[in-house]
């Protein structure tokens, strides 16, 4: 596949294909987007250091301190360029119901018209680069193929580090031949470079798309550079064109962690938690627990896929390769594994701060440098009284770096889960944890979790919104039919089998501002109660919202919470509670009779407990 040979187009190309439906494929955007070269990712260490080389020299990255952090690189972007771009992100199914009320949406044809006239030429005077790739195994039973085509080197590097890419991927696909299915993933800066013009160190376009064509599965991205609107193997593809592959096949595919808990009793579960982004995924998922016996190994941090297996269980896998990581509030106290792995290097920082040293630094690590060049590229100090990293900057690190990465993780057949938490930021009304009743009231919690919004998306930070299944920006269709989903795969379970479903906010406040809750590896006190539920050994308290932690029965040795400070972590407040209602009949309302009627009868019953 080294072969330089010239397609029709006449475009100098490195590597290709003997796949006929990718080679058309590839030919076809080679026309539109007119690159001065084709590159077919290979995956190997030459290219890395190629592509690595070719961004420092660009100016896109900054070479760290090999000793600090090896093989390892400092890029910042465009400040307009920064986080997942919600209100550009479509999906244009062919019906404009199957979007739903949470989707943008546009006509498919309108909506390649309209791409189509941006991607003209947009890729002149940039490479062209062709990347297979596969999201969870190459040995899974189905292996869930994608060919991601983009102009970006720094996508290029993310991707090596964030999905399995490369001729071995590619050489499977061949084999398969016609009969491999495919996600065409086309992505594009949008910025293209007129003969000698100098290029940028972030190139990118002030107009975006972010489109999924659910029906097609197919992608279309333009414009921005950022992680989850350019790495298109992760949010688009494993989320929201999984999503519409999961409805059709009965299985489920989630923004969730994945984490494996022993027991002092070396008993081992599996749990599986939906946070929104930048809510805590990443941080339970790598957590050290801080009661003694009990450990916690990683399998994923952002995105599960759940298969139901022959013994009737709900086994979930992670598909991607890597972490794509919140940097602010990292360290070694909040995060010691992903210290641990970051630090071991081969990893890209956006957005965060170079220091003098030629190391990152960011907000809440240790050691804060006298000195820095922020995010903007500006001189920055303490004193500054501004922040040294984009509050979404992130680290982009391989998961095999991680210490505590579960020897499950290589297993296609995937891990069977014994609970799902949902979880959001709330600074009021909801409690530590409560425990649902069963699926259905789990679907219910899920369908209306509510969240502050964060920097992980453009827009206001801080407002309380419905995400449900921590999936809004991330459900590929009718999000009423998501929720009938869940609930039709809880109906054709056997119901022992089924996870336990508990709703929890690391979040609460106290009346002065501060976590009523110390949070990070105290979690695993939450993690003990839930697996002591599952096991029939923990008490609760029934309440109208599902069964909260008797004071007691939640392990807080050690911790130095007042009871006070506990009783409020924990309060059901009927009154505040009443005051959700209106919200989620507003929410419930959007759907129509799209909305499972089950979910009106757990509302109705909500209702009727609180006295509302
Ligand atoms: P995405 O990658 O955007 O999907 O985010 P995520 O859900 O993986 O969030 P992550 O674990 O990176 O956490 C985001 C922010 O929440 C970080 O700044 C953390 O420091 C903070 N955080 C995580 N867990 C806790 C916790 O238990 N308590 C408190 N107070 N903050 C937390
Ligand atoms: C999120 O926003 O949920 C992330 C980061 O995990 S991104 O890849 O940009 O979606
Ligand atoms: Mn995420």
């Amino acid at each position: 596949m080294t072969t330089m040979d010239m397609p029709k187009a006449g475009v100098p190309t490195e590597g290709g294909t003997t796949h006929e439906g990718l080679a058309a494929w590839v030919a076809e955007v080679a026309e539109m987007t007119t690159p001065d070269r084709i590159q077919w990712v290979t995956g190997s260490d030459e290219e890395w250091k190629q592509i690595t080389d070719k961004l420092v020299e660009q100016g896109t990255f900054t070479r760290l301190n090999e000793e600090k952090k090896p093989n390892s690189f400092y890029a910042a972007s465009s400040p307009q360029d920064v986080a997942r771009v919600e209100d550009r992100t479509y999906i244009c199914s062919v019906d404009e119901k199957d979007a739903g009320p949470t989707n943008n949406w546009m006509d498919p044809n309108e909506m390649k018209d309209l791409m189509r006239g941006l991607y003209k030429g947009c890729m002149k005077g940039r490479t062209m680069y062709v990347i297979p790739f596969v999201m969870g195994h190459l040995e899974a039973e189905n292996p869930m193929f994608g060919v991601e085509i983009t102009d970006s080197e720094y996508v290029v590097a993310s991707m090596r580090v964030m999905a399995r890419c490369g001729t071995k991927i590619l050489k499977r696909i061949e084999e398969l031949g016609e009969n491999a299915k495919y996600v065409p993933a086309l992505h594009s800066l949008g910025a293209p470079l007129a003969d000698g013009q100098k290029d940028v160190a972030w190139p990118c376009n002030e107009e975006k798309y972010i489109v999924q064509f659910p029906e097609e599965r197919t992608i279309w991205s333009f414009g921005s550079g950022y992680g989850g609107n350019a790495l298109l193997g992760k949010k688009c593809y494993s989320l929201r064109i999984a999503s519409v592959m999961a409805r059709d096949e009965g299985w489920l595919a989630e923004h969730m962690l994945i984490l494996k808990l022993i027991s002092p009793e070396n008993k081992v579960y599996y749990v599986a938690a939906a946070f929104p982004s930048a809510c805590g995924k990443t941080n339970l998922a790598m957590l050290k627990p801080t009661i003694p016996g009990w450990k916690v190994e990683t399998l994923g941090d952002d995105i599960a896929w759940m298969r139901f297996g022959e013994d009737g269980r709900l086994y979930a896998v992670n598909p991607e390769f890597g972490f794509f990581g919140v940097a602010p509030g990292t360290n070694e106290h909040t995060n010691p594994n992903a210290m641990a792995a970051i630090n071991k290097g081969n990893s890209v920082f956006t957005n965060v701060a170079l220091t003098d040293d030629g190391d990152v630094w960011w907000e809440e690590l240790e050691n804060t440098p006298a000195h820095a060049t922020d995010w903007k590229g500006n001189d920055w100090t303490p004193e500054s009284g501004e922040l040294s990293s984009h509050p979404n900057s992130r680290y982009c690190t391989p998961i095999d770096q991680c210490d505590i990465l579960a020897d499950e993780y290589n297993d296609p057949q995937g891990v069977p889960i014994s609970a799902i938490l949902f979880g959001g930021r709330r600074k009021t009304t909801v409690p530590l944890v409560t425990e649902a009743r069963d699926w259905l009231h789990g679907t219910f919690m899920g369908a209306t979790l509510s969240s502050e919004t964060t920097a992980a998306a453009t827009g206001a930070v801080g407002v309380v919104r419905r995400d449900p299944m921590a999936m809004l920006p991330f459900i590929g269709y009718n999000a009423g039919d998501y929720f009938q989903h869940w609930v039709n795969v809880g109906k054709d379970a056997d119901a022992s089998k089924l996870p336990a479903i508990f709703y929890v906010n690391w979040f609460r406040r106290d009346e002065d501002g501060g976590f009523l809750w110390p949070g990070f590896g105290e979690n695993s006190r939450v993690l003990k109660w839930v697996i002591e539920r599952i096991e029939g050994k923990a008490a609760a308290v029934e309440t109208p919202i599902g069964h909260v932690p008797t004071p007691e029965s939640l392990d807080v040795d050690g911790l130095g919470l007042t009871d006070a400070q506990l009783e409020k972590a924990l309060a059901v407040d009927v009154e505040e509670w009443k005051a959700e209602i209106p919200q989620i009949e507003e929410w419930f309302a959007k759907f129509g009779d799209q909305l499972p009627v089950q979910l009106q009868v757990e509302l109705d019953g909500l209702k009727e407990r609180l006295g509302a």
